[in-house]
C-alpha cells in the first residue's frame, strides 16, 4: 500500500539522554503539533532530526534511539555537531528565518553555512530516497528542507512531491537579496504541490519565480521541464476538536483536580473579580514582537492609570533557538523588560506581568487559554499563528477577545478579531481598552463565527485538502492538456507520414521553429532550418507552409528565395511555390488609426514595449518588460480594448507576450482550413506553440495531427517540450 513520507527538520517527539537513559517528549512548535494527528492515523513514516546530535549519542545508544523512534513511526536522519551548527543554527536560523520574515538586519549571508545546508538538504533526500517507492506521496516541510524536493525530483521523476512553507514567503524584493535565490526556487519546484498559509506568499513566491526564472507562469501553474508545478494557498488549521474538549474537561474539574497553576490564576481571580488577564504565549522569537508588547503594555498602563491593579499580562515565553545570538539578546532584553517594568509598577498586592520563560504542559497551556479574558498576539511577523486559533477554540462559552496582528497569517481568516498593527502602540493602547469593556454578546458574537470555521477547516482538513490536491496535481499530469509525444507515439507518426500519399503541414514559426529574441527582427533563420525547411520542400508528396502571424515583409525577405508556401499576418497573405504575396481574405485597416493612439500610450508607460505594425494588424509586445508590470498592464490594455472595440469585426489575441489586435475574420484556422479542402490529404499536421495556433487546432478535422510546443493547456492532441523538440520531429519527417 503506498504510503505517506511525511519530512521535517524536527520529529515529532524530542529524544533526551537522561541518567544514561532516554526520554522522548513531544516537540512544541506549530508545524509538529499540527501534523501530529495526520501522522497517527494510517501509513505515515515522519523522517527527521532526532535533536541529539551524532556526538551526543553514546555508543551503543544507536540501536535504543531507533526502536524508541519506531515506536512513534519515525526515522531518523544523523547529523553532526557541526552540520546543526552550519544548516540548523546557521543558514536556517540566520539566514532563511530573519530574511523571510523581513529582519534584514538580522540575515546574515554565509557561504560555509549555506554550503552546509545543501549538504544536509542532500542527507534528508537520501533518507527519504531509502525508503520511497514510487507510488508513495511525499511531504515536505518548511524552510530547512527547501532544496529537498528537486534532489527527490531528479532520482525518483515520478514521485508525488508536496511542498509547504509555514513561514512568511516574502517578496520579490526582500527574496532578490539572497545570493542562493535561485538555487532555492529551483529547489522548490521540484515539487509537484507547494503549499502556503496565505494568498500573498503565493503571489510573492509566484512573483519571484517569474523574475528570478523567467519562468512563464499560467494562474497559479509553473510549467517547467515537462511538469506542471501548482502552488496554492492552505490556511493551516488546529485540531479543534482536541482544544475544545481539553477545555471542557478542565471547566468540569473539581477544585481538587485541578492544576497547580490553575488554582492559582482562580483565587487571583477571586481576590479582584473585576480585573482581566491578558495572555501573550509565543517561542521566544523577535519576529513574534514580544518585547514590543511590553512597551505597548506599559504605554497603556501610563494611558490608563484607572487600570493599575486592574490588569494583568501574562507572558509564556518558550525558550527557542537560545544558540542563536539574536535570540540570546532578546531573551536579556525581554528579562530586562519584566524586571523593569514589574519594578516600577507594582504594588503590595500587585505584580502587572507574570513572566514564564519555558515550556508548560498541554494541560497548564489549556489552563492559561481557560482563564485569560484577553489573548493579545501580536507578532511583528508570522506565517500562522495557531496560538490565536487554539486560544478561540478552547472558549467554550464563546467569551473572551482575541487581539491579533495584522501581520499574522491568521488574521486573514481571523477578521473578526480586534486586529491591530503591532507597531502602533495607540491603536493598541484603544483595542486593550475595547477589549476590557467589551460588553459579553459582542464577545460572542464575534468568537461565534470563528469558531465555527475553526471547527470546518481543522488540521485534518488542511492536511486532507493538501494531499488530495497533490494527489491531483500528480494524476492530473499533462492529461488535461494534451498526450507528450512519446516515443512510441511518434514510431506511429512517423508511420503514417510514411504511409500517406499527400500530405500537408502548418508550420507556425515563432516559439516553434524558431527561439525568441528581444528584437523579432534579429529572430531569423538559422542555417539549420533552412536545411530543414529544403528537405520538406523536397519532398514530393508533401506541400507545408510557414503560417505566422509575422508581416509579409519579413517573411519574404528570409524565404522569399526559398519557394517555400507562406501564410502571414495570421491568414491575411498567402504566397505559393515561391510566387510572391497575394491577399487571401478581403480585410480592412481602416481601425488601425484609431487603435494605434491607445497602444501608444502603453508603451509610453511601460517600459521595454514596443509596437509592431503591420499591414492588416497591430502588435503590443511586451515581452522585455518588468514580467509582473507587463502582464498587469497587458490586462488593463485588454480591459480598454474590449470596451473600444464593440462590434464583432476586430478581435485582440492574447499570444506569447504579445496582444495583437486584428480583423476577427482572419485567422489561422481559417486560413489552413481554406488550403486542406484544396485537395484530398491523407495527412493534415499543424504544430504551434501560442493562443494564435488553438484557431488551428480547434478548426482543423478531428483526424489532423495537431501539436503544442511546450506542456499548456491546448486544444492540441499532442505537446511537445519545446522547439529542439519540436525540430527534431520535423527532422525525421524530412529524412523519410
Ligand atoms: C511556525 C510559524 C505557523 C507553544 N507554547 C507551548 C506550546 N506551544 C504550541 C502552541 C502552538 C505552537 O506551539 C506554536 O505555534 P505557532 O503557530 O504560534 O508558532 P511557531 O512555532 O512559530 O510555528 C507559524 C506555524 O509554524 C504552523 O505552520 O503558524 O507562523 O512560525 O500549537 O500550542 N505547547 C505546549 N507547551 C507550551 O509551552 N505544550
Amino acid at each position: 500500500m503506498p504510503k505517506t513520507i511525511i519530512i521535517s527538520n524536527r520529529l515529532p517527539v524530542q529524544l533526551q539522554i537522561h541518567n544514561g537513559g532516554l526520554e522522548a517528549t513531544p516537540s512544541v512548535g506549530g508545524l509538529a503539533t499540527g501534523m501530529k494527528s495526520v501522522h497517527s492515523d494510517g501509513e505515515s513514516l515522519w523522517i527527521g532530526w532526532s535533536g541529539l546530535t551524532r556526538e551526543e549519542i553514546p555508543e551503543g545508544l544507536d540501536g535504543d534511539i531507533d526502536a524508541a523512534l519506531e515506536k512513534h513511526g519515525c526515522r531518523r536522519v544523523s547529523l553532526t555537531q557541526d552540520e546543526v551548527e552550519g544548516f540548523y543554527f546557521g543558514f536556517s536560523n540566520r539566514t532563511i528565518w530573519p530574511l523571510y520574515h523581513y529582519f534584514t538586519e538580522y540575515t546574515e549571508f554565509e557561504l560555509s553555512s549555506w554550503e552546509t545546508y545543501v549538504q544536509v538538504n542532500r542527507k534528508f533526500a537520501d533518507a527519504i530516497l531509502e525508503e520511497a517507492e514510487p507510488e508513495d506521496l511525499v511531504w515536505v516541510h518548511d524552510y530547512q528542507l527547501m532544496l529537498v524536493p528537486q534532489m527527490l525530483r531528479e532520482q525518483q521523476p515520478d514521485l508525488s512531491i508536496g511542498f509547504f512553507l509555514h513561514i512568511p514567503f516574502p517578496s520579490y524584493e526582500i527574496f532578490r537579496t539572497l545570493p542562493w535565490r535561485r538555487e532555492i526556487l529551483r529547489g522548490l519546484l521540484g515539487s509537484d504541490l507547494i503549499g502556503f498559509h496565505t494568498y500573498d506568499y503565493e503571489r510573492h513566491f509566484l512573483s519571484s519565480v517569474r523574475r528570478l526564472l523567467g519562468l512563464e507562469v499560467s494562474f497559479n501553474e509553473i510549467h517547467m521541464d515537462g511538469r506542471a508545478v501548482k502552488v496554492d494557498s492552505f490556511p493551516m488549521g488546529i485540531d479543534y476538536q482536541k482544544f475544545n474538549q481539553a477545555a471542557q474537561h478542565h471547566a468540569a474539574l473539581k477544585e481538587g483536580d485541578r492544576s497547580d497553576l490553575k488554582r492559582r490564576l482562580d483565587q487571583h481571580k477571586a481576590s479582584t473579580p473585576n480585573a482581566k488577564f491578558f495572555l501573550s504565549i509565543d517561542r521566544l522569537d523577535y519576529t513574534k514582537g514580544i518585547a514590543q508588547r511590553l512597551k505597548a503594555f506599559e504605554y497603556f498602563l501610563k494611558k490608563y492609570p484607572q487600570y493599575k491593579e486592574k490588569v494583568r499580562l501574562i507572558i509564556l515565553a518558550v525558550p527557542s533557538r537560545s544558540k542563536v545570538p539574536q535570540y540570546q539578546r532578546l531573551k536579556k532584553e525581554i528579562d530586562e523588560l519584566v524586571g523593569r517594568i514589574n519594578g516600577e509598577w507594582s504594588t503590595v498586592s500587585w505584580t502587572p506581568i507574570w513572566y514564564f520563560y519555558r515550556s508548560l504542559p498541554f494541560d497548564n497551556l489549556i489552563d492559561l487559554y481557560t482563564s485569560c479574558d484577553i489573548a493579545w498576539l501580536t507578532p511583528i511577523r508570522d506565517g500562522m499563528n495557531l496560538v490565536a486559533k487554539e486560544y478561540i477554540a478552547t472558549r467554550t462559552d464563546q467569551s473572551g477577545v482575541l487581539i491579533l496582528s495584522e501581520m499574522a497569517g491568521s488574521a486573514n481568516e481571523m477578521h473578526e478579531a480586534l486586529l491591530i498593527n503591532p507597531n502602533n502602540f495607540e491603536q493598541i493602547a484603544e483595542s486593550l481598552y475595547q477589549a476590557i469593556n467589551m460588553p459579553l454578546e459582542e464577545q460572542r458574537s464575534r468568537n461565534a463565527p470563528m469558531q465555527k470555521r475553526l471547527e470546518r477547516y481543522n488540521v485534518e482538513k488542511w492536511a486532507n485538502d493538501f494531499v488530495d490536491s497533490l494527489r491531483a496535481q500528480k494524476k492530473l499530469d499533462f492529461s488535461h492538456i494534451a498526450l507528450k509525444l512519446n516515443v512510441d507515439k511518434t514510431q506511429d507518426l512517423i508511420r503514417s507520414y510514411r504511409e500517406a500519399s499527400s500530405r500537408i503541414l502548418f508550420l507556425d514559426y515563432d516559439g516553434t521553429l524558431a527561439g525568441f529574441h528581444t528584437d523579432p527582427q534579429k529572430a531569423e533563420p538559422d542555417p539549420e532550418l533552412y536545411n530543414l525547411l529544403d528537405a520538406l520542400q523536397a519532398q514530393p508528396r508533401t506541400d507545408f507552409f510557414l503560417i505566422s502571424g509575422r508581416d509579409k515583409d519579413t517573411f519574404q525577405r528570409w524565404f522569399g528565395n526559398k519557394g517555400y508556401s507562406m501564410i502571414v499576418e495570421h491568414g491575411v497573405w498567402i504566397s505559393e511555390n515561391g510566387n510572391g504575396f497575394r491577399m487571401l481574405e478581403n480585410v480592412k485597416n481602416n481601425w488601425m488609426d484609431k487603435i494605434r493612439p491607445v497602444l501608444e500610450s502603453f508603451v509610453d508607460r511601460t517600459p521595454g514595449s514596443f509596437i509592431e505594425d503591420k499591414n492588416y494588424s497591430l502588435a503590443w509586445h511586451y515581452r522585455n518588460t518588468d514580467p509582473d508590470f507587463g502582464q498587469k498592464r497587458a490586462s488593463e490594455l485588454n480591459t480598454v480594448l474590449t470596451s473600444l472595440i464593440a462590434n464583432d469585426e476586430l478581435s485582440v489575441l492574447n499570444g506569447n507576450k504579445v496582444m495583437e489586435i486584428k480583423s476577427s475574420n482572419v485567422n489561422k484556422g481559417r486560413a489552413a482550413m481554406r488550403m486542406i479542402g484544396r485537395k484530398a490529404y491523407d495527412f493534415v499536421f499543424a504544430i504551434g506553440d501560442d493562443w494564435t495556433d488553438e484557431f488551428m487546432f480547434q478548426e482543423l478535422p478531428e483526424q489532423a495531427i495537431t501539436v503544442k510546443v511546450g506542456p499548456m493547456k491546448t486544444q492540441a492532441r499532442y505537446f511537445v517540450d519545446g522547439i529542439g523538440s519540436a525540430r527534431e520531429l520535423l527532422g525525421r519527417f524530412a529524412a523519410l
